[in-house]
């Protein structure tokens, strides 16, 4: 009798623990999805999803079709209508640059922005640089062209190279950068490197459309090194765009693509 007690307790202090295992368990897998609305062959998105992947956040990717923008994205960004957009439960967070910043601050993993504060000022300060000059952006829906421009280097491929010097002024440059460093933080892939991912694969493509070579390792040496060694790490790798998909992307578009360029020199908006 006093056994079999023994044993009816015993199961309901194992039927108590189980179930409060199960529910911690639960709570755990009920954290917040994460999913970005974005396109792989957006270097924009291409950000967001470096700096989960960074993160070992799993998420999902919704593609964008961006000649047909969807309710989800105009719901979620209304202001820009652009990808990328995070969504982490219930917020909707727009901007990748802001999106990488979020990313950082709310998930562990290794830090992408710089510890010191001095540091993180600069990163910011030449991430803002390849967004405001390097790459300062058009409205290309004006154009029918669902792609952004990176204004400099959009002209330098697509109307001759005839601004170049812009990659100098912003990498190359500036001794320092990446002088002595893998990547612009150091050891490891971190905010800055997710702001200037275009310059790799993407650069490289519309080079290949347009056979400029802009990026060359005469002339940029350090920027080639680290593009080469950006584009061989495993997150970046994971979400990169298939290559004779982009390729074929830019040479679908290339005729808009060089519209685009005269378009902006002939109302003299290629000076930033
Ligand atoms: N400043 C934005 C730019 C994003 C952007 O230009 N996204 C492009 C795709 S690469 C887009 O959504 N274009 C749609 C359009 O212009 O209608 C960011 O950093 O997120």
């Amino acid at each position: 009798m006093e056994a079999n007690k023994l044993s009816v307790l015993l199961s309901a202090i194992y039927e108590l623990l189980f179930f409060h295992v199960s529910i911690l368990t639960m709570s755990s897998s009920l954290s917040p999805a994460v999913k970005v609305i974005g396109t792989r062959f957006s270097a924009f998105s291409h950000r967001a999803e470096v700096a989960l992947r960074l993160k070992g956040v799993p998420y999902e990717l919704i593609t964008e079709d961006l000649n047909n923008e969807s309710a989800l994205l105009l719901k979620h960004n209304p202001v820009h209508s652009k990808v990328p957009v995070l969504l982490h439960g219930e917020r909707s967070i727009p901007e990748s640059l802001v999106i990488v910043e979020y990313v950082d601050e709310a998930f562990d993993g290794p830090p992408l922005l710089p510890a010191d504060p001095g540091d993180r000022a600069a990163a910011r300060f030449w991430a803002q640089f390849l967004d405001v000059k390097l790459s300062q952006n058009v409205s290309a829906r004006v154009y029918y062209v669902h792609q952004q421009c990176f204004r400099l280097i959009w002209l330098a491929i697509w109307m001759d190279g005839e601004t170049r010097g812009g990659l100098r002024e912003g990498g190359e440059g500036r001794p320092g950068q990446l002088e002595g460093k893998r990547f612009f933080a150091g050891d490891r892939i971190g905010y800055l490197d997710a702001a200037a991912s275009v310059l790799t694969y993407w650069l490289a493509a519309m080079e290949e459309v347009a056979g400029v070579k802009l990026m060359n390792a005469e002339e940029y040496p350090a920027l080639c090194r680290w593009a080469r060694e950006y584009t061989s790490c495993e997150a970046v790798k994971g979400c990169l765009p298939d290559w004779d998909q982009l390729v074929a992307v830019y040479a679908a578009n290339t005729d808009k693509f060089v519209l685009v360029a005269k378009t902006l020199t002939t109302f003299g908006i290629s000076k930033a």
